[in-house]
């Protein structure tokens, strides 16, 4: 039988959940220097599909634990993610002009402070990440370890310095799954392992979750690779067929369409079987990785 769980409505409760502790986590658009906050919250409330922060509290709520616990880390993920696609954008990395459906950061307000206001989302995080409960199993510490190796030179920026070094040059399937793992991959499975540390939950389920959010967070880039060749820029809100233009290895490129959706399908469902553990309590996970299989943006 096909569960009642209602993903639409899950969504939109949280990102409204999330946007409003963002703009209570934030300094606000006028505290001095009011260049960089207005900065900040232009990328951070420019209409992001919020999917970290959803990962976050659905595995919050597969461990048992509550949406005001998971609530400060999954607010946490979306400002280092949005640091990542501000400095992403910039001329000197991808030259972008458009994110999230509006120019970019650099393009508003000019390079030197959009790298700033990267840097500045990046340190917010971890000021919103301190104001977590802390649990039994999981000190401020490990909280802070678990963010800070994510959004490292070992994870992603590693992933984001392959991904540059790799622009032109012919790579294997082994390359790019290593730049995806580290780009993509680690901060999603970092999302969805904070929600279950925010549920206090016991080590056999943060390994489950953590074989759930790796292959979901490939299957992610998987998709993302495909959309930009299949989607237009309106459908994305970012610049469409831009990895075609920089020559950028994607599993499109390297393996076609039609297998890159096989693979796709593959992962998302490895990440299913991760989740037998939960004895049908990862609703929300399940529904999530279903969606974010067959998303269209
Ligand atoms: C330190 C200068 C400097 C740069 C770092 C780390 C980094 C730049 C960039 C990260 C690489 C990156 C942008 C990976 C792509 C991940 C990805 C698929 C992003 C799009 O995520 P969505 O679709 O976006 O969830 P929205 O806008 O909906 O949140």
């Amino acid at each position: 039988m096909k569960s009642a769980f209602r993903l639409d409505q899950f969504l939109a409760a949280g990102s409204a959940a999330v946007n409003r502790a963002l703009d209570r986590f934030l300094p606000a658009a006028t505290a001095k220097p009011a260049t960089i906050h207005k900065a900040m919250r232009y990328s951070l409330f420019a209409g992001g599909k919020r999917m970290r922060p959803a990962l976050c509290l659905a595995a919050a709520a597969a461990c048992g634990g509550s949406e005001a616990h998971a609530l400060p880390l999954a607010c946490a993920v979306e400002c280092i993610h949005t640091y990542s696609l501000v400095h992403d954008d910039l001329p000197a990395m991808d030259d972008d002009d458009f994110r999230r459906g509006k120019p970019t950061n650099h393009k508003v307000f000019g390079e030197g402070i959009a790298v700033l206001a990267g840097d500045a989302l990046l340190t917010q995080a971890f000021e919103i990440a301190a104001q977590c409960k802390g649990w039994p199993r999981y000190s401020h510490r490990d909280i802070f370890l678990e963010l800070s190796r994510a959004s490292g030179s070992l994870q992603l920026i590693a992933g984001q310095v392959a991904d540059l070094e790799g622009e032109g040059q012919m790579i294997s399937a082994a390359q790019l799954k290593y730049i995806h793992e580290r780009k993509t991959s680690a901060l999603l499975c970092c999302s969805v392992r904070l929600g279950g540390m925010s549920a206090n939950c016991p080590p056999a389920q943060l390994r489950a979750l953590t074989d759930f959010g790796y292959h979901v967070g490939l299957a992610f880039q998987v998709i993302d690779d495909i959309l930009d060749v299949t989607q237009t820029s309106e459908q994305l809100g970012k610049t469409a067929g831009k990895d075609v233009a920089v020559q950028k290895a994607t599993y499109p490129a390297i393996v076609g369409l039609e297998k890159s959706r096989q693979i796709a399908a593959q992962l998302t469902g490895k990440a299913f079987a991760a989740l037998k553990i939960f004895k049908g309590k990862a609703v929300a996970l399940e529904a999530l990785a279903e969606f974010l299989l067959k998303r269209e943006k």
